[in-house]
């Protein structure tokens, strides 16, 4: 990693299962559980929760990792054998609230995956918006093997991501998917060598927060929102949205900065 991380204060530094850093206008936050594989139990839930609301001032994207040997073993199921009815509706909105603020919050974020990126672990990388694995990563939902169904927005999101055939194999048949596999499908967007994916993640954060705060808010709340859309509403969505973003005098000062020749091209990646 080139940028300079220096711990996040404040809040987030009382945070005691996440180890929270950031380097300019990008926040690094890690899931800090490795003995137990950095498995959600409520209070990560709830602390993933608490970051994505009191983001730091001047924070334009995000990077989540786990640290360990796997990104995250899901759900912490040594807490969830006591739990009735109600209590099981009110824990996966719980899920459901900290996930959402992760996709619909402030900042787009990065997840940065490796090893086992199971259960829990897949719903909390598919409410990230870009997902980086690396060789070692491999995806399963395993909540079938358990008596389980997804709770942590699963059903909703990773189907938008593979399809409903891919996922119901995956949980029918406890189909796991390695790292190729998930990238070709559609789990991950980028694939790198073991030990590169939290530099490829900053790297693709920091590129993020240069665009202007605007489009990326339109990539990720008017994007997702338009695909559920019909078309006719669809498109009206994105006339809005599209008349909101260039009306802004940061979008202008970018398209002269374009034309009078001091902005960069369009170029391929090398
Ligand atoms: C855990 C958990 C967990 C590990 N909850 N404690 N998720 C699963 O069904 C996946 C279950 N976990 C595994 O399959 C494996 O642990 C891993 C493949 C992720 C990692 O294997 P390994 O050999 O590196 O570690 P380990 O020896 O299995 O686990 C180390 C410790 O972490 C051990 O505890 P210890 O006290 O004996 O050291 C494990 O018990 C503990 N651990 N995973 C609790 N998940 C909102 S609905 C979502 C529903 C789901 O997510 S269902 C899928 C749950």
């Amino acid at each position: 990693m080139t940028a300079e991380f220096t711990p996040a204060g404040g809040l987030l530094a009382t945070l005691d299962l996440l180890q929270i850093s950031q380097a300019g206008a990008v926040l690094h936050v890690r899931l800090a559980r490795p003995a137990k594989r950095n498995a959600l139990s409520d209070t990560l839930i709830q602390q993933l929760h608490t970051t994505f609301i009191n983001l730091p001032e001047g924070v334009r994207a995000a990077v989540i990792s786990g640290e360990g040997d796997h990104f995250c073993a899901g759900l912490d199921l040594s807490e969830l054998m006591e739990r009735d009815v109600g209590e099981g509706v009110l824990h996966s909105r719980m899920w459901h609230a900290a996930f959402d603020q992760i996709q619909f919050g402030r900042v787009p974020v990065v997840a940065v995956l490796h090893g086992a990126v199971v259960g829990g672990g897949l719903e909390l990388a598919s409410s990230c918006h870009i997902r980086v694995a690396e060789a070692s990563t491999y995806y399963g939902l395993p909540e079938g093997q358990r008596g389980l169904f997804v709770g942590g927005g699963g059903s909703a999101r990773i189907p938008r991501l593979i399809g409903v055939a891919r996922m119901t194999d995956m949980m029918l048949t406890g189909r796991v998917y390695d790292a190729q596999e998930g990238q070709a499908c559609g789990l991950a967007q980028y694939l790198v060598g073991e030990g590169e994916g939290l530099a490829r993640g900053v790297a693709l954060a920091q590129r993020i927060a240069q665009n202007a705060p605007l489009s990326n808010f339109a990539v990720t709340q008017a994007l997702p929102r338009i695909a559920d859309q019909s078309q006719s509403e669809g498109l009206f969505t994105e006339s809005l949205m599209a008349a909101v973003a260039e009306s802004t005098p940061e979008a202008k000062e970018r398209l002269r900065a374009f034309l009078e020749g001091r902005a960069g091209k369009v170029v391929k990646q090398p």
